[in-house]
């Protein structure tokens, strides 16, 4: 790891100390401080007014029981969770993730990088991640409207439109926010859409948002082609995993003229030479909620592995869209071996730590997901944005808004870089475009 500066060494060790066994929180926190020496030579205010330090440690943490039953009879016990980590530039906003991996330090590490990511689109939106670790996986309809039920009853307390908006994450869609806003609505009496985001377009939901995190991760992707002369044309691309962000960024990819020859789930991948058909991947995913191993058996030349890695299959760009930590340095040295010379996180924090090096080393262009994957959010911003003022968008003016703030943000993260000394470098730039802005309001407002 590169060696942190004296302050940032500092505030790291504390971050350590003060979070045991949050390993997720950790890395997270030190990617950031790892861009921020620059910033704090320049800046010596924020160190005087300990603003990183502030940073780190979330405003308000809730942890929660969350009792249901399920359709055998049997009472369930989850535990849910909503960190509440910076509101310098607005309400709390952030996904809920329902994963049996999640813990507090997933939702510190979420809602931790939720605080720059927000801030780099360039909206009043502050910075919380929360979830539980239910696991929606093979649980009924009704199971999961109990549950998700269960949930609100105790978080509707803590969230509203001026003060925290969740929306979907991993296991978190449409039909979760449904059910988890006619609880917020039935406990409180009140019509409130901008309360949640990614509802359905019949009742308060925005064009786009289905697709936004996707196609917004390939409109970055595609600026980053544009600024060397290049774009999508013919080039090889492969995305890992198969669900919301997955789908949509292999839908913009198919539009912008690139072919999308692999994805995957949890228990295997599936390549498709011809590129991925995506009429019969949602048709797996979306309406059947099947695996994707199932996707041979409609398209027999395609070729199905268990297990293994998707980032074996060789492409020019790589778009990880499962989870944290799910490409390694084993990985990275394979895509740089088969000529991979982009790679854009769709996923928050895909990438390990020593992946990222290796790409830097090797001269791969790397966009990290709080640059690369703002879209989803950006367009609940949108979404909320229409709820106040009763308005609804149409696609195409909503995903015109979503394809400039991407390109906004692909150009805020340059200049950042370039101003900082470290020109083309996107992880530099993210961080350090998103935690000026934050670091600013959080100076003008005093300490809070
Ligand atoms: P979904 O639940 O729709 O899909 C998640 C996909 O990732 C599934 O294919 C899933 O496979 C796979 N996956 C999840 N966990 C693992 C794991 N431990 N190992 C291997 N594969 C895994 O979630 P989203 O598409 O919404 O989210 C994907 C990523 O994008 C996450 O990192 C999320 O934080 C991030 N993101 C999402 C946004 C959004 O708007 N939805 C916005 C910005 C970022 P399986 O079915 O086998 O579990
Ligand atoms: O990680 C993310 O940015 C999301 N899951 C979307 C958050 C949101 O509020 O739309």
């Amino acid at each position: 790891m590169p060696i942190l500066d004296e302050k940032l060494g500092d505030i790291y060790d504390e971050v350590l100390r003060r979070n045991p066994g949050e390993d997720e929180f950790h890395q997270a926190v030190r990617e950031v401080l790892d861009s921020l020496g620059p910033v704090v030579a320049k800046h010596p205010e924020y160190g005087d007014a300990a603003v990183i330090r502030r940073l780190c440690e979330p405003e308000r943490q809730i942890i929660f029981r969350v009792p249901w039953v399920d359709d055998a009879g049997n009472v369930r016990i989850n535990r849910g969770f909503r960190v509440e980590f910076n509101s310098a530039l607005g309400p709390y906003k952030g996904g809920l993730r329902f994963h049996p991996s999640v813990y507090l330090g997933i939702v510190k590490f979420l809602g931790f990088e939720q605080i720059f990511k927000n801030s780099l689109t360039g909206m009043p939106i502050g910075g919380g991640k929360g979830g539980s670790d239910f696991d929606p996986k093979g649980r009924s309809d009704g199971e999961v409207m109990r549950f998700c039920q269960a949930f609100m009853t105790e978080l509707y307390r803590h969230i509203g439109e001026h003060t925290d908006v969740p929306a979907g994450d991993i296991g978190v869609g449409g039909r979760e926010i449904g059910y988890l806003f006619g609880q917020y609505k039935r406990i409180t009496n009140r019509y409130e859409s901008g309360v949640l985001t990614g509802k359905g377009l019949t009742w308060g939901g925005s064009q786009v948002r289905t697709e936004a995190t996707g196609y917004g991760t390939v409109f970055f992707v595609e600026e980053m082609l544009k600024a060397r002369g290049d774009s999508f044309d013919g080039k090889r691309v492969v995305v890992s995993g198969s669900g919301n962000v997955a789908i949509y960024a292999a839908e913009k990819v198919r539009q912008l003229g690139g072919t999308v020859i692999a994805c995957s789930d949890s228990n295997g991948y599936v390549v498709d030479e011809k590129g991925i058909d995506l009429d019969l991947l949602k048709d797996i995913k979306e309406k059947r909620r099947a695996r994707v191993s199932t996707y041979v058996e409609a398209r027999t030349d395609a070729r199905y592995v268990e297990g293994g890695s998707v980032w074996d299959v060789a492409c020019d760009v790589a778009l990880p869209c499962a989870t944290q930590n799910e490409l390694n340095g084993r990985d990275a040295a394979t895509l740089v071996k088969n000529g991979c010379a982009i790679v854009a996180e769709g996923a928050n924090m895909p990438c390990t730590p020593d992946a990222v090096r290796l790409f830097a080393d090797a001269g791969v262009l790397f966009a990290p997901g709080k640059a690369a994957n703002a879209g989803g959010v950006a367009t609940s911003a949108l979404e909320m944005q229409q709820n106040a003022s009763r308005d609804s968008w149409s696609f195409d003016h909503t995903e015109r808004r979503l394809a400039d703030i991407m390109h906004g943000i692909h150009d805020r993260c340059l200049e950042s870089a370039e101003l900082y000394g470290k020109p083309g470098n996107y992880l530099a730039g993210a961080n350090i475009a998103g935690f000026i802005q934050v670091a600013d309001a959080m100076l003008a407002l005093g300490v809070i």
